[in-house]
This record gives structure tokens, sequence and C-alpha cells, in this order.
């Protein structure tokens, strides 16, 4: 590894926020050599508690997210905020709840706050996600919170990288309940009715208990539901103290070691993929591939084994 790399190591261990923030735009840019540094800084990680915030737009996660985030600086734990919109084109740093972040948060030494939007990360956002979470992780943060608008697959492969999910929801979805029944029961640990200040959270919180309750999950964790009224605060300390419970469960079942594995699973299979992928994009000009598609063409050989054939010079 170069100098400069290892200077960059040592700096984030070293605790340097500036060094953070330039590593996390070399991996959401997947400059040549980050990889080099995150392996670096693998064996620095592990220890931060890992927390997805998702739910549709709008629901109060950013507000949810600075509460809690008020909560654990109370008792002692450093905090790392990556708020992810894969509907925003914007992209380092900006944007997404900084409106509301111009607060004690954003100006507190003990907190790293990140933006990722969607530009230039069509289909691996999630990665990028797990590349910054990895970053935080190393950094020291104690605890990580993600927080990522919606419902749909990509909020779901998101929060994918967290051992605890948060659902904001907030009242009145009625009808629109149903429509956070696919994949997104099953990966909600917490379920908070945020704006219980307004009308209706009750009936919204017995509504996704009745849900809950004809989809039960073999984890042995019933997901609870929360009110909250994460402006005023009210209720966030049960959301802290049901995220302790839920990391106890997790400890105590082996389910995080299940968890861990699963993560390191896909990390695994993901970097390969990726190797492979690389290895073929910068090869697929060479004279054995023009070569073979000049085959396919002159109808000497089929595609599929002119792809064996390839891949066997790959492996060579
Ligand atoms: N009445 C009420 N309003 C709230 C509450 N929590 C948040 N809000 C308001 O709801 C609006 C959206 O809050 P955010 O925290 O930005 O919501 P978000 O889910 O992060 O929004 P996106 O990231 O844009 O999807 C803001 O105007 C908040 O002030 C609450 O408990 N009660
Ligand atoms: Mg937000």
């Amino acid at each position: 590894m170069s100098d400069a790399s290892m200077d960059l190591v040592s700096r984030i261990l070293g605790g340097d926020r500036r060094a953070v923030a330039r590593l996390m735009s070399m991996a959401e840019n997947d400059v040549p050599g980050v990889k080099k540094i995150l392996a670096e800084l693998h064996t620095h990680t592990g220890r931060a508690h890992i927390i997805g915030v998702t739910g549709p737009p709008g629901s109060g996660k950013s507000t949810l997210v600075d509460k809690l985030t008020l909560e654990y600086r109370r008792m002692g734990k450093t905090v790392g905020i990556i708020a992810v919109d894969p509907t925003s084109p914007f992209t380092g740093g900006a944007l997404l709840g900084d409106r509301i972040r111009m607060n004690e948060v954003a100006l507190d030494r003990g907190v790293f706050i990140r933006s990722m939007g969607a530009r230039g990360h069509l289909g691996g956002l999630a990665k990028k996600t797990g590349d910054l979470v990895k970053i935080m992780d190393a950094f020291g943060k104690d605890m990580i919170l993600v927080e990522t608008v919606g419902a749909g697959q990509s909020e779901v492969e998101i929060v994918g990288t967290a051992y605890s999910t948060i659902i904001v929801e907030v009242p009145g979805l009625g009808d629109d309940i149903q429509a956070i029944k696919a994949g997104i029961l099953e990966i909600g640990d917490i379920f908070v009715v945020n704006k219980s200040d307004l009308d209706g959270a009750d009936e919204t919180a017995r509504e996704l208990d009745a849900m809950l309750d004809m989809n039960p999950n073999d984890s042995g964790w019933r997901p609870p539901i929360i009110q909250t009224s994460a402006l005023s605060g009210d209720g966030v300390s049960r959301v802290v103290e049901a995220l302790t419970e839920h990391m106890n469960h997790l400890n105590e079942t082996g389910n995080l070691h299940k968890l861990v594995r699963a993560r390191a699973r896909d990390e695994l299979r993901n970097i390969i993929i990726d190797h492979i992928r690389s290895l073929v994009d910068a090869r697929h000009d060479s004279e054995e591939f023009e070569t073979l598609v000049d085959s396919i063409v002159a109808g000497e050989l089929d595609p599929y084994r002119a792809a064996e054939i390839y891949l066997k010079t790959l492996e060579g």
C-alpha cells in the first residue's frame, strides 16, 4: 500500500474527520486503490451497533434519527449517521435531512453525518452504503444510524446491513397500510408510529399489530410498536430501550452471529463478482475476445461455447 493510503488509514483510526470524509468520497466514486484501504480498515470493524431507519417520505425519519442521536450522546456513545436517498441525484455529504440538521447534532464532534444520493450509484447503492458503514465503524462510532426513504426493494437492500431495523410509519395510513406489507414487515425489528401527536396513531398501531400477528416470524422476536412524536421527543427513549433489547436478543439467541455471517457471505460474493466483472471489462476488446466474436458471426461457434472458451482464458 502507498504511503498516502497508509497515512489515510492511520489518520482515520486516529479520529481525523477530514480523512474520513475523503475516504468516503473515494469509496463512493470507487477510485482505484480504495479497496486496499477498506481492506486495511476491515480488521478495525465489528464493534458498532448498526441501525437501519426506513419508511415513507416525510414520516419523520430524520427527526427521529436526530432525537435518537441526542439520547445516545447523553449516554456517552458516539454516533455515525448515513442518510441515503435513492431518489436524489445529489451526493457527497449534502441535502437529505440537512435542513433540519442545522442543530446541536450537526455541531457535535461525537457525531459524524454523511448523505448519499443516487448519482453514479445505479444498482450499487447498497454496496456503497456498506462501505460507508465500514468506514464509520473503523472510525470508532458506537452507533451507526442508516436512514433511507421509501419501502421498496432498494431500501430493503440498503438497510440489509443493519442489525436492527426501524420502520417509521405515520397515523392515518388506512388502506395504504397494505402497501407496506411486501418486504417491509419481514425486515422490521421495531415499528414506530411517529407523529402520534396527530389523530389516528392508536388505530395505525392496532393495524400494524394485527398485521404482525398474521405474519409471525421465526426469530423469536416480536417487533414492538412504539408511538412517538419525534418533533417533541415523546416516546424516543422507548425506541432506545427497544433497540437495546433487540441487540440483547440478537446476542442471546446467536442470531447476531447468523446476521454477521450472512453479511460476510454477501460481501465476499459481491467482491468476487466485482473482481470477475473487472477482469472481463479489462479484456473485453482483447484479441482472443474479438476472434471469438468473429467465430460466432461466421457461424463456427455458438456464443455459449465461445463464453466457455473465453472463461478458460480468464482462469489462466
Ligand atoms: N406533527 C409532527 N410532525 C413531525 C414529527 N416528526 C417530524 N415531523 C415533521 O415532518 C416533516 C418531515 O420530517 P423529516 O424528519 O424530514 O422526515 P423524513 O422521513 O426524514 O423525510 P424524508 O427524508 O424527506 O423522507 C418535518 O416538517 C418535521 O418537522 C412529529 O412527531 N409530529
Ligand atoms: Mg429524512
